[in-house]
Parts: C-alpha cells; structure tokens; sequence
C-alpha cells in the first residue's frame, strides 16, 4: 500500500477514526481539506460500496495520489436495514440518536440487533478495490457515553455503547477497522505479488 493516501471526506470523525487505524501502519491520512479540495461529492447511489467509489472517484479525479473513501451507516434489523445507506440523512446531525431511540420504543429486547456497516474504496492509477467490514450489536433505550460520533450512543456492544468506550477499544471492534484491516491486508498482498 502507498505511505501516504487523501481521504475524500468531509467527516472529521471518520477521519481521525481512519488515522488512528492507520498511523501506526505507516499510512500518512491527508484529508481532502488540507488537500485543498472543497468539494462534496453526489451521493446518488444506493449501496455503501456504490457511494464510496463515487465519494473516491469525484477526488480522485482531482489529484495526483491515491484516494480513500468510507461510506457506512447502521442498519436496524427492526426496521429493515434502515437509515442503511441514508444515515447521515436519518435525522439533523445531532438529533439521530433521539430520532433512533424515539422510532424504536415499542420494540423488544430481543427484536433490537442492529450492525454498523462500512465500505472503503481505494483509487490509486492502476487499481479500483472495495472492501468491508461490520460490527453487530444492539440498540440500547437511551443515550449513554460522551466519545464518538453519530449512532455510538445508542449502539451497544456488550453491555457497554460504542460511545462509553475509548477510540483505542472502539477501533479493535469497529466496522472501519474492519474493513480497513482487509483493505491493508489486500494491498500488502498485492505489492508482495
Ligand atoms: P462523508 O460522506 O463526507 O465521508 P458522512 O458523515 O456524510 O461523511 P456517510 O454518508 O458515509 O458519511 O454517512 C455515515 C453516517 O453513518 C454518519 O454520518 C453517522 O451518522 C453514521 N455512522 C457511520 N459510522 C459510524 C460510527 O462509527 N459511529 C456512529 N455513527 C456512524
């Protein structure tokens, strides 16, 4: 895998998410941002694998280095996979976890499983990967943890949400690490071809 790679996000969560992961890999994560590239691509698909290759696509188009995109979101058994791929357009940011909890009131303990669901693509010149990754868990009945983003504060995992825990406990478990763990692994295995 190249030493250095722009993540087009403009999620700054998911972006300290993704350096924390792949810093001590040797992976220097450049943000589009700093990049100096303002754009926000269209997410006009209707899959995690099709937006992410769009989000790495409209950057990649841009520059001259390789490109990360992530796209993911939760998907709720109870509610046929929903928010899914619409997650970031659930609920205003901030009001997701409420909306999430306020939707879900009458549904049992046993009905409340739920994963976390993540895609990364990679563009470099000669190359077009996709890899994922997932976390299960459940949906707890409030709030609890101040870490995190997004969904973290309603996913449990175990007896604890994603936001109770510390970022280095959430990236041994999460979908992002997941699914970036088979993208290091499949690269690694391609330069060694
Ligand atoms: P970019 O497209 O710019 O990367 P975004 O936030 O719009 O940022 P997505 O379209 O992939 O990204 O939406 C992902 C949403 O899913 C995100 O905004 C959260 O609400 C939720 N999500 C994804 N990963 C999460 C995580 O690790 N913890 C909590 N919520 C998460």
């Amino acid at each position: 895998m190249q030493k250095k790679v722009i993540m087009a996000t403009n999620n700054a969560n998911k972006l300290r998410e993704v350096r924390e992961i792949l810093s001590p890999l040797g992976i220097e994560v450049i943000s589009q941002s700093e990049a100096g590239i303002d754009v926000e691509a269209d997410e006009s698909g209707t899959t995690f694998e099709e937006n992410a290759v769009i989000k790495a696509q409209t950057i990649f188009d841009l520059v001259d280095c390789p490109v990360i995109a992530d796209d993911s979101g939760l998907c709720v058994d109870a509610l046929d996979g929903r928010p899914g791929v619409y997650s970031a357009r659930y609920a205003p940011k901030g009001q997701e976890c409420a909306k999430l909890l306020d939707e879900m009131k009458d549904i049992p303990d046993e009905k409340r499983t739920a994963r976390f669901e993540c895609v990364i693509a990679y563009i470099s010149e000669n190359c077009l990967r996709t890899v994922s990754g997932a976390c299960h868990g459940k949906i707890g009945y409030e709030e609890k943890g101040t870490n995190g983003f997004g969904y973290d504060p309603v996913f449990m995992y175990g007896d604890r949400t994603l936001a109770e825990m510390s970022a280095e406990e959430k990236n041994k478990i999460s979908h992002r690490a997941a699914a970036l763990k088979a993208l290091y692994d499949m690269l690694s295995e391609r330069n060694g071809e």
